[in-house]
């Protein structure tokens, strides 16, 4: 068993050094551990102050997520806190890196809290579905007062130690490291040359019921209608930490946790949270060592290439931006430095840090000027002509051992591969719009792309702050082929009797934040019409096809930018109203087709949305162009607005059970069998009694 606790004791000073890695959670051995530790350092006599510090690169990040929906193990971590706060000899815990959750809860229960300048310390349980289960929301209140506990409980966000020092949540923030600053305070004290600060001094903002109980009022009024069970929770244990003597606001605050904790909505958090540092382990790429990217070249100064450019420039690379012409290369130019201007306006970037970021932005209209590029993304028009040809020009053109990277949205990338000499250079980087905000990116490994691309890519993905997520080649990846599922679904359900705008509110009431007409409005009717044509003739004749997009498009109705769509929109607005003249096209389109409208209700509309896109995603799965149903959840999730407290749909389609919604696709196949068609793997799954989650192999 590894010690998870180090301890020493010098000059009666014992310090114990949390050692957990990667980020100190709190799990079972090392609570085990630290009650041992501080009940030995408790009985020492020689010990007169007890020093809580952590090694590594962050004091405790939380409890042990991996636990949670496992029967909990003793010492319960409220039993940890209890103990430290209960301790008769001073605890000084000195923090570093990021002190969250119960990590933080820990350090409330202690007498003296110190920091490090660059700590950062928050409760970011709400964002797992749950709420700090550790004594957090009846100690942080009274520390810093309700309405800043409120406020740091319910958005889950860290604060620096500054403000931290500020709140009254730490003593000091450190010069240096806490630890060393702890050892010096507890040796002071006991020298009589400094005194601990005592509770007595800090202010107990319980005395001030009417503010606590007003800032309990606020927080409920500006919650309105939460989707989510826990922030009205939280709120409920802050103000039972007034109303309730302290052991029964702590336990109240310990059924809160445990009713939150197995509710789907926390499960689907978690899965969430494990599929984001999942996505990027793949045993091929283990031992693979990326290759160093410093220098990028951009291919494409439009709307894509541009925002590429600025998550490039952004992360601190060197940039050069290709451009057919000097006009276009100015133009897609101003694009990245309007980009970096609203960073700044926004004060995520100096004036100073501008300009210098700047130096490392360059454009060119000839290729040669990538000779030096470590990588280079192209982002030029989506056509696979254009893209060989770009590629076989800087085939003769960049150095040797350079990665080639198409953003692509659903082009063969092996096509492209193979326009080069060197396909194993050549990778699929699908960003998405605006690239230099959205968090996910595909990373399409093409057949003969090398390990050490594909490793290049995760590296690169990481240090953009992206969510990377392997994808094989396929029409579509993963990301818009479950898209296309769905809409074809909702699609079938307009021919039915459904309105598009009884499917968008069914979709919203669901959780997604636009309805699937809503998105279209707004993306444009004319990108889906060019895939459905692209792929016309590969369709299958005896296969349902619904041609109510084609019919709008024809009608010069191609969405927002058109001012009408699905939708009708006044000059500039961006909501839509609905427009009687498309319900006359689908009804014309249900009369050709000798389709009788019926009754469709919001239930229906949401699982076949949801049927259609977990089988979907099983089909991605049988063909391996996604390598776990996590990473399919992780790309709806962050590419296409599912609801994150939903958990993506292979977790939905766990949660509704495998049998029933293989039972429903069965139901619906009668209707249409190509499109319906349960996936194989439904019933591998369920004939060995296992789910989607099972396949998530870590
Ligand atoms: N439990 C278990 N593993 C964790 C973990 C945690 N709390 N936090 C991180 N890891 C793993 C992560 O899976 C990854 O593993 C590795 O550490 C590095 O993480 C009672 C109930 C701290 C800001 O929500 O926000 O306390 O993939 O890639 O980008 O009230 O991790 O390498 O195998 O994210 O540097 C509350 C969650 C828990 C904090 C570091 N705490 N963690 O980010 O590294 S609930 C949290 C983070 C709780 C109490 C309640 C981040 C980070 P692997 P990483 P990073």
């Amino acid at each position: 068993m590894v010690d998870t606790v180090r301890v020493s004791t010098t000059d009666g000073v014992a310090t114990v050094v949390i050692d957990n890695p990667p980020v100190n959670a709190l799990g079972a051995d090392l609570r085990r551990d630290l009650m041992t530790a501080l009940r030995d350092a408790e009985a020492d006599a020689s010990v007169q102050v007890i020093v809580l510090a952590a090694a590594g690169r962050t004091w405790p990040a939380g409890a042990d997520i991996r636990e949670f929906g496992q029967p909990p193990r003793d010492p319960w971590l409220p039993e940890v806190c209890s103990a430290v706060a209960a301790c008769p000899k001073p605890v000084i815990v000195a923090m570093h890196g990021n002190a969250l959750g119960g990590g933080l809860e820990l350090a409330l229960a202690a007498h003296v809290r110190l920091a490090d300048p660059g700590t950062r310390l928050g409760l970011p349980e709400v964002t797992l579905g749950i709420l700090p289960g550790a004594g957090g929301t009846q100690r942080l209140p009274r520390l810093i007062g309700a309405r800043a506990a409120l406020g740091m409980m319910t958005s889950g966000l860290p604060i620096p130690a500054e403000r931290a020092l500020e709140l009254g949540l730490i003593d000091a923030v450190t010069e240096g490291e806490a630890r060393l600053a702890a050892q010096r305070l507890a040796a002071a004290h006991i020298a009589g040359e400094a005194s601990l600060p005592s509770a007595a001094e800090r202010p107990d903002h319980r005395m001030d019921a009417s503010d606590w109980l007003a800032a309990v009022t606020e927080a409920r009024k500006g919650l309105g209608v939460s989707r989510l069970p826990a922030p009205p929770r939280i709120i409920d244990c802050v103000e039972a930490a007034l109303l309730l003597p302290e052991e029964e606001g702590f336990a109240y605050e310990r059924t809160a946790f445990e009713e939150l904790v197995s509710t789907p909505e926390a499960a689907a958090l978690r899965h969430a949270f494990l599929a984001e540092r999942r996505a990027a382990r793949h045993p091929e790429l283990a031992a693979t060592k990326p290759r160093e990217i410093a220098e990028i070249g951009v291919i494409g100064g439009g709307l894509m290439g541009s925002g590429i450019a600025t998550a490039c420039l952004a992360a601190g690379y060197r940039v050069t931006m290709i451009e057919r012409d000097d006009q276009a290369l100015t133009a897609g130019l101003a694009r990245v430095a309007t980009n970096r201007d609203r960073a700044v306006a926004k004060g995520q970037l100096s004036v100073a840090d501008r300009e210098t970021e700047w130096s490392r932005m360059s454009g060119a209209t000839a290729m040669s000027a990538l000779a030096g590029a470590d990588l280079v993304i192209e982002a030029a028009f989506e056509d696979e002509g254009v893209k060989t040809a770009i590629f076989a020009e800087l085939d003769g053109v960049v150095k040797p051992g350079a990665v080639l990277a198409t953003n692509t949205s659903y082009l063969d990338v092996n096509r492209i591969a193979a326009a080069t000499s060197r396909p194993g250079d050549v990778i699929g980087l699908h960003f998405f719009s605006p690239a230099q905000v959205m968090k996910l990116l595909e990373v399409v490994v093409a057949e003969r792309t090398s390990p050490d691309v594909t490793a290049t890519a995760f590296a690169l993905a990481k240090r953009l702050g992206k969510v990377a997520v392997r994808a094989g080649v396929c029409d579509g990846f993963i990301g818009n082929r479950v898209l296309t599922a769905y809409r074809t679904a909702t699609d079938f359900l307009l021919e039915d009797g459904a309105s598009p705008y009884q499917i968008d509110r069914a979709m919203v009431g669901w959780g997604f934040p636009l309805g699937p007409y809503q998105v279209l409005d707004m993306a444009g009717l004319d990108i889906s019409w060019a895939r459905r044509t692209r792929l016309a003739e590969h369709r299958d004749p005896s296969e349902r096809y619904v041609a109510i997009g084609d019919r709008l498009c024809k009608l010069g109705r191609l969405g927002q930018k058109a001012g009408r769509g699905y939708y009708l929109y006044a000059e500039g607005a961006r909501t839509g109203t609905e427009d009687p003249e498309v319900l006359e096209v689908i009804a014309a389109e249900r009369t050709a087709k000798g389709i009788e409208p019926r009754r469709i209700t919001e239930a229906e509309i949401q699982r076949r949305a949801l049927a259609a896109m977990a089988n979907e995603g099983a089909r991605i799965l049988e063909e391996k162009i996604a390598a776990r149903p996590s990473d399919i959840d992780l790309v709806m999730l962050t590419g296409y607005g599912f609801p994150r407290w939903r958990g993506g749909p292979m977790q939905m389609a766990d949660q509704v059970g495998l049998l029933e919604l293989r039972d429903t696709l069965r139901d619906y196949a009668r209707e249409e069998e190509t499109f319906w068609r349960p996936a194989a793997l439904w019933d591998e799954l369920i004939k060995n009694g296992r789910k989607f989650a099972d396949l998530n192999a870590d």
